[in-house]
């Protein structure tokens, strides 16, 4: 199975994941103001709360993404099917000039799966799993060394 789109390649599809984003944000600010409506001296507890709330790293719904540099930083990459080889993909800041051993943080923003990243091609050697919805800001041991991606239940 190939890769779904790398990189800017899928401008289209990260802006209306951006969009998807903002409406989330719209709909839990509606959740704050009806709260505030019902107990108006709880409104500014409610804005210091999501002025502090983590944000999430930038990828589209059904993806795992993944950064050159740590904390979601620098170049971004993106997959969403299983794939045996990332030297299929290139990433002209990658040191190789692909995604091969380049990954430095990743987010599963996948609908029903985990993902699981693997240090050689075709699924092989050691790897670390990242579970749907987990954000990891650095990807340990496995820095600068995923090969291969393969989701799971
Ligand atoms: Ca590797």
């Amino acid at each position: 199975m190939g890769i779904r789109g790398v990189g800017s390649a899928l401008a289209g599809r990260a802006a209306r994941g951006t969009a998807v984003a903002a409406m989330a944000l719209v709909m839990a600010a509606g959740g704050v103001t009806a709260a505030a409506a019902e107990r108006p001296a709880a409104a500014p507890g409610a804005q210091e709360t999501e002025v502090t709330a983590q944000p999430r790293p930038s990828c589209p719904r059904g993806w795992v993404c993944f950064w050159t540099k740590h904390g979601f930083r620098g170049h971004r990459g993106k997959v969403a099917g299983n794939n045996r080889n990332w030297q299929a993909f290139p990433e002209r800041y990658c040191r190789s000039g692909t995604w091969d051993n380049c990954a430095s943080s990743a987010y599963n923003n996948g609908r029903t799966h985990h993902v699981r990243f693997y240090q050689h091609p075709n699924y092989r050697g050691r790897g670390i799993n990242i579970y749907k919805g987990q954000s990891r800001s650095s990807l340990g041991w496995m820095n600068d060394r995923t090969s291969s991606n393969k989701w799971f239940r």
